[in-house]
């Protein structure tokens, strides 16, 4: 280790000298899983910690220190589904904690190597496929917060022992703000002993998207690489091509190089690898399939969605090892060239803990120039988890916060398909805006020589006051200290003074989004040629369906 560095590994001593025996089952010649194993049940012992002394050179002294159990060798090689019923009480608690916190099986994870081998997934006609010789290096941005042990090591030890050298300038572990004791100095302690593996804390909780941007901040490659810390970078296991050094060994297409090369051809190029899937509960890999994988999309809603390749791109491509285009990433898993990503501007730092950064990095890439694409003979598992662990404790979903803030910035004339997707509905007594489909909005037009009867009009939705209401719980729609008030032989929609028990002043919101005036029975209505704010018989008609946007809260 350098000089400088404050964490002195000396000695490491695991304590659990217990192996798993080796898994007899797998077929290695015919390359295929066959069922789980007798060895399988017959499991050793349940991880320990393991015991090191470190020197720690800010405090000038030497500190015992325990990390979790790595397990070296163990189940799931391969891939292999892993199924582990606990034999006892203290088993099932281990299991059922581990669930509880991770929701992915913790317990399983625990038990399988942290180097396990893993099958080559990828086409045939990867492996053969001719690239550039001078690739540009990467620094792989790994953020997390309160991982998994056993995940996390898997992660960092799938690149490390999957990339060459001297394509990985460094990886970087940005801890955002974990709870556990053991992802502090016992992780640092740990990670010294990989020259490229650097370590940073937060001092407070910061979100997925600024510990990432953190993390490009510390960072020096010429492109980056995101992971989330539960992945394992794919590649072929073949004992006689490890060991041997000669130049021979043609398959030089692991998981980044495709990556790279593809961004050297061009800078904005924004690739991602095929996600397989790590199973939650067994951590078996499973891909859909050799050729067929998915690309990115989005609903209305914002929520990221995968989708079937579009007949265009089918027919756009000639092989199946070419890049896809993709509308948009599922977020955590993409290389990017440092400095594009700078001119593109970085993720927006208003983003908090997680969601919506990804939809929003797309849109950023499409409209600034730039191409999102899949690379097909890159492959990366993660475990994918029905239950994301990070939201729990936030008040005010950050995920609808940062949607909405993608929303804004990105989808001008379109936003209003957010908002009507969502059904994003005020509770009464809030400051609204009242908007349609055609993105007209209801404003107050000041009457300076008649007041205090303003009338109402209809204008392009902006972000001027006038446009602001406030839904009481007596169905009033204010502004200030006047109503909305629906006057029948004159036709006219006014403010007025608001007065307690005027019919005139009732408004109901329907079923199908009309607002309907309780006196006369009329719906709100904009007229055909879009200029007119009327009041007509109720009907189920576009111009009657209004939308209400909780304003100030956005
Ligand atoms: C997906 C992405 C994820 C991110 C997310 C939307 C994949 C495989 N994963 O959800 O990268 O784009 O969509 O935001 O495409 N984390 C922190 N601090 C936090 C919360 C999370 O560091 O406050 C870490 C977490 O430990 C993990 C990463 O951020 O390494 C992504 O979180 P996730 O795994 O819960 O997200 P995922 O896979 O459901
Ligand atoms: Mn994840």
């Amino acid at each position: 280790r350098k000089e400088d560095d404050e964490l002195l590994v000396e000695k490491r001593d695991h304590v659990n000298s217990e192996e798993y025996e080796e898994d007899s089952s797998y077929n290695y010649d015919n390359r295929k899983m066959v069922g789980d194993s007798e060895m399988d049940r017959k499991r050793k012992s349940r991880p320990v910690e393991s015991l090191i002394r470190v020197y720690d050179k800010t405090r000038m002294k030497y500190l015992n220190i325990t990390w979790p159990h790595v397990p070296l060798t163990g189940l799931g090689e391969y891939g292999k589904t892993v199924t582990l019923n606990p034999r006892n009480s203290a088993e099932k608690k281990e299991k059922d904690e581990g669930l509880a916190t991770h929701h992915f099986n913790q317990f399983v994870s625990d038990r399988i190597s942290v180097i396990r081998n893993m099958m080559d997934h990828r086409l045939p006609e990867c492996k053969t496929l001719t690239r550039r010789d001078n690739l540009p290096d990467t620094s792989v941005v790994i953020v997390f917060h309160n991982e998994a042990w056993t995940t996390l090591l898997r992660t960092v030890y799938s690149v490390l022992n999957r990339t060459p050298p001297q394509l990985l300038k460094e990886i970087i572990l940005v801890d955002d703000f974990s709870d556990f004791d053991f992802l502090k100095l016992p992780l640092d302690a740990y990670m010294a002993q990989f020259e490229k593996v650097k370590v940073v804390h937060t001092i407070k909780r910061e979100g997925l998207i600024r510990a990432r941007l953190i993390g490009i901040d510390l960072s020096t490659g010429e492109t980056l690489t995101f992971l989330d810390s539960h992945c394992e970078c794919n590649i072929v296991y073949c004992e006689s091509k490890y060991d041997d050094d000669d130049d021979d060994d043609d398959d030089d297409n692991r998981w980044i190089e495709p990556l790279l090369d593809r961004v050297a051809d061009d800078w904005s190029c924004v690739v991602t690898p095929i996600i397989d899937t790590i199973d939650e509960q067994t951590f078996a890999y499973h891909t859909p399939g050799r050729a067929y994988f998915a690309v990115g999309s989005f609903s209305w809603s914002m929520m990221f969605k995968w989708a079937t390749l579009s007949q265009a791109e089918k027919e756009r491509r000639t092989t199946n090892t070419e890049p896809a285009r993709s509308p948009t990433m599922a977020g955590g898993l993409f290389t990017i060239n440092r400095q594009y990503f700078h001119h593109i501007g970085l993720y927006d730092p208003g983003m908090e803990i997680w969601g919506g950064e990804n939809l929003e990095l797309s849109f950023r890439i499409w409209l600034c120039g730039g191409t999102l694409e899949i690379i097909p003979c890159s492959r990366v598992g993660h475990v994918f988890r029905k239950i994301n662990p990070h939201l729990a404790n936030f008040k005010g979903s950050p995920y609808k916060k940062n949607t909405l803030r993608l929303v804004e910035t990105w989808l001008d004339d379109y936003k209003y398909l957010y908002y009507q997707s969502t059904g994003y509905y005020p509770k009464l007594q809030n400051e609204v805006q009242v908007m349609n489909h055609e993105y007209k909005c209801l404003a107050q037009q000041p009457n300076i020589r008649n007041p205090p009867g303003n009338r109402l009009k209809i204008k392009t939705c902006d972000d001027n006051n006038l446009q602001i209401f406030y839904l009481t719980e007596n169905k009033r729609m204010r502004q200030l200290e006047h109503c909305l008030e629906y006057i029948p032989y004159r036709k006219e929609l006014q403010l007025v003074v608001c007065r307690k028990g005027k019919e005139r002043q009732n408004w109901t919101l329907t079923e199908i989004n009309q607002i309907r005036n309780t006196a006369s029975g009329k719906c709100l209505a904009m007229s055909f040629d879009g200029r007119e704010l009327t009041m007509d018989r109720c009907q189920n008609v576009p111009q009657q369906k209004w939308i209400w946007i909780d304003y100030r809260r956005v």
